[in-house]
């Protein structure tokens, strides 16, 4: 068979299962296009994306000014290692630390790698600035977390799935509970070894959690007390996603006229990744000031691709996208459309017990047991209507579609959603 033979869905499904590791449960589509907020099937049906690759592609599919600036610089310079210096990557890292409010910006590739990148950081700050004893150093994290699938990350993981048989695992972390601020104060408090707090401002994976109101500007001001790194992970609520440039804002200069800013909230270590690129090519980074990033000296850490000029080139068309479009704007209202939407059509539903999420990150809950079906059925029926998302756990559908999508389209998606559930029989 020609290796660019057209295939069909069976087909493809067929190739992945004979020759693809099973490390994932795809739902049954095989798409072939993207554009905005649209995807088509090897069959040419069309649908509406509502999962944007886990929010990376929240400028939507193959954007014309991002995909431009990746063939421009491919056909430029793609890599030179950091062995040398480049054109793009100075360029980059001077136009994403204005926007974001820090010093500096170590580049790396995946969300796991600039998690990874920031635990490394912030251990090498506590022996080098705090001066906690070396190899005692503990972070904080929070059940239910999802940080990504290294051998450290889901040492930390309570996910049985992501974690069972992987071990032996890495020591340094404790866990509390999310949204707990006794919890994180009664562990600051215990432990006088405490180098960070990693957390996620929404729990996105776990099913979006949004924290209650004031929750991370009061553990930033714990970890302030006890001179502990606030590390906010935001490979999935950032870049205008949660109707702001970043859930954790700081000084954020995003055009969000809704958005009061949240100084308080500012992170010691920001983690991006996803949507840095517009989903269309791997880019990540981590964000800190002076008095932290230093500690980072040659030769400390690196990646082979971490700050190539396709990822600087394509991550400064990406962010000036979310800017000219005002997309945190846009994420913002049809967010609040949405969930008004939602919410009462939950009054009238059986199988909808309620909805969450902030901007266009958000989920609603199916009322059935965790381990029941209904929620992936209801997503195979959605597929079928034209539209595609996904359960996150069990019994919980998330709703992300790209931040480019106009009111009209939203409203378009609402009826097919509204009207999948009140036809769906178990
Ligand atoms: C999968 C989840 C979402 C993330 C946060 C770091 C990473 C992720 C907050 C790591 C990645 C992805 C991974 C992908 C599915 C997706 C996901 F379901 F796994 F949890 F979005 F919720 N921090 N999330 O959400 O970034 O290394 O993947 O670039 O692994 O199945 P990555």
């Amino acid at each position: 068979m020609a290796v660019l033979e057209q295939l069909t869905s069976q087909k493809a499904i067929e190739l992945e299962n004979k020759y693809g590791a099973h490390n994932y449960h795809p739902l049954p589509v095989v798409l072939s296009k993207g554009q905005g907020v649209y995807v088509w099937d090897v069959e040419g049906k069309k649908y509406y994306d509502f999962l944007s690759a886990y929010s990376a592609v929240n400028q939507g599919h193959c954007h014309p000014k991002i995909v431009g600036a990746m063939v421009q610089q491919a056909q430029t310079l793609s890599l030179t290692s950091r062995a040398f210096y480049n054109d793009m990557l100075g360029k980059y890292e001077k136009f994403a630390t204005e926007l974001f409010g820090f010093d500096k910006l170590l580049p790396m590739n995946t969300g796991a790698e600039a998690v990874e990148t920031a635990l490394k950081i912030c251990r090498k700050w506590a022996y080098e600035v705090k001066g906690i004893a070396e190899n005692e150093a503990q972070i904080i994290v929070c059940e239910n977390n999802f940080h990504g699938r290294t051998t450290t990350i889901i040492s930390f993981s309570n996910d049985p799935v992501a974690r069972k048989n992987f071990g032996p695992y890495t020591n340094g972390f404790l866990k509390i509970e999310y949204d707990n601020l006794n919890a994180l104060e009664a562990a600051l408090n215990a432990n006088s070894n405490i180098a960070g707090f990693l957390v996620e401002p929404i729990q996105g994976e776990a099913g979006v959690y949004v924290p209650s109101e004031g929750y991370l500007a009061a553990a930033k001001a714990l970890c302030v007390q006890h001179n502990v790194l606030f590390i906010a992970d935001e490979v999935q609520t950032g870049i205008a996603r949660t109707g702001r440039l970043l859930a954790t804002c700081g000084n954020c200069s995003c055009e969000n006229k809704n958005c009061e800013g949240t100084p308080e909230v500012k992170p010691d270590i920001l983690i991006l990744g996803k949507a840095l690129s517009g989903g269309a090519y791997p880019v990540s980074a981590v964000l800190a000031n002076d008095a932290v990033m230093n500690v980072i000296q040659p030769v400390n850490h690196g990646s082979t691709f971490g700050g190539n000029p396709i990822a600087s080139a394509v991550a400064i068309a990406a962010l000036e996208v979310v800017q000219e479009e005002s997309l945190a704007e846009n994420a913002f209202q049809l967010g609040e459309i949405f969930r008004a939407e939602l919410s009462s059509f939950a009054a009238e539903s059986d199988l909808v017990k309620s909805v969450r999420g902030k901007g266009l990150l958000n989920a609603v809950l199916i009322n059935d047991t965790e381990d029941s079906s209904t929620a992936w059925d209801i997503c195979i029926k959605l597929r079928d209507n034209g539209l595609l998302a996904k359960p996150t756990h069990g019994n919980i559908i998330r709703f992300a579609p790209p931040l480019v999508m106009t009111e009209a389209e939203l409203r378009d998606c609402i009826a097919i959603i509204k009207n999948t559930i009140r036809d769906f029989k178990k």
